[in-house]
């Protein structure tokens, strides 16, 4: 009898183990940059597919590139932005995409495929938009009008003037931690082509960064969100969405903190991230799956709406809540994007001026 019930107890078990062990099969691992999801995607996907997901964030596309490159990073669905995708296409990081298995493409923006795709990956062959956005200014007016004396930033001339942001330095000034992103905003204001490789010209833009450095409090991607909002500090150069998110946690933190976030009348850069598949994923067929269910209109609006940043997909436009797609700070109007710049998939050499000039810059030496 006793032996009976071990046994009968070690078959079950087995039991068990072989449904778990094929649950555990079907794991998609998803890499995706932080905040960048609504709360409840995950869940309705895994429902839906009964596809388990291990969802895992990042901040900056240098961390990303770091597990690419080491190879067997483990991830079946990756979000670079589209500069970075352009180099690690050519490194041979990804596998082209079969359309068949992706029929809601249909739903992408053509414009905005073809820009990204003449930009950076002709044809769309690897990967399609997943959002983009603008690199502002966010601020809180309150803090700002103490410190400076105005309470409204339109200008690069806020943060880049040596004597305005020393006077914003004791309610605390930050900036994103991403020389690919932060050096083209020297760049730019200094009236130099914003993928410069003329090493005068970045020495200047280093030199204006090294000018500011003493009144930076930090660089960081993601942390300003919270410190916006909980008023730790009063200005942040980052994501749009990211701001518009700082400025919607204040809100329902009380409406202490009140933050406005500005695209400078110079203009500013936009940033395009994109969703691809590592050659080396493991799970082809759960990250197909994926791709094809974030291609849902109603999927991105959902995630638009929470995130506030625009997304690729013309057919959620019309599903976006309308203070989202209304709101000229979120989504720009014609003659704001027509002084954007895109950020540049720059040479090698030129790529490792950048990293060493970001290094000097932020250890102010
Ligand atoms: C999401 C930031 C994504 C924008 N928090 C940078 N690519």
């Amino acid at each position: 009898m006793k032996t009976f019930g071990k046994t009968l107890l070690a078959l079950s078990m087995a039991g068990l183990m072989t449904a778990h062990a094929h649950a555990a099969d079907n794991v998609l691992h998803v890499y995706n940059w932080s905040d960048y999801i609504a709360p409840d995607t995950i869940a309705k996907f895994e429902k839906e597919s009964g596809i388990k997901v291990v969802y895992d964030v990042f901040d900056s596309n240098e961390t990303l590139e770091a597990k690419l490159l080491a190879g067997k990073s483990g991830y079946d669905v990756v979000v670079p932005s589209n500069n970075f995708l352009a180099k690690q296409i050519k490194a041979g990081v990804y596998q082209e995409l079969d359309r068949s298995k992706l029929p809601n493409w249909k739903n992408l923006d053509p414009d905005l495929l073809k820009a990204v795709g003449d930009a950076s990956d002709k044809g769309n062959k690897f990967a399609f938009p997943y959002m983009w956005g603008t690199i502002g200014i966010g601020y809180n007016p309150e803090k700002v009008k103490a410190a400076l004396g105005v309470d409204k930033i339109d200008s690069w001339d806020v943060v880049l003037k040596p004597e305005n942001i020393a006077k914003l330095k004791s309610c605390g000034v930050s900036f994103l931690d991403s020389p690919t992103e932060m050096i083209p905003v020297a760049l730019h204001y200094l009236g130099y082509p914003t993928a410069s490789e003329d090493k005068k010209q970045l020495a200047e833009a280093e030199a204006l960064w090294l000018k500011i450095r003493p009144s930076i409090a930090y660089f960081h991607s993601s942390k300003y969100i919270s410190d916006l909002a909980n008023g730790n500090i009063c200005v942040a150069i980052g994501y749009s969405g990211d701001l518009e998110q700082a400025k919607e946690r204040a809100k329902e933190a009380g409406d202490k903190v009140k933050l406005s976030y500005a695209i400078p009348k110079e203009g500013a850069g936009s940033f395009y991230d994109m969703v691809a598949i590592p050659k080396d994923a493991e799970n082809l067929e759960a990250a197909y799956k994926f791709m094809n269910f974030l291609l849902q209109p109603e999927i991105m609006a959902e995630i638009t709406n929470e995130v506030r940043f625009p997304n690729g997909n013309k057919a959620a436009t019309p599903l976006v809540d309308k203070d989202i797609s209304g709101d000229p700070s979120i989504y720009p109007p014609a003659d704001v994007v027509a002084k954007l710049y895109a950020i540049s998939d720059l040479p090698a050499a030129t790529q490792r001026l950048l990293t060493r000039s970001w290094t000097k810059i932020k250890s102010g030496k």
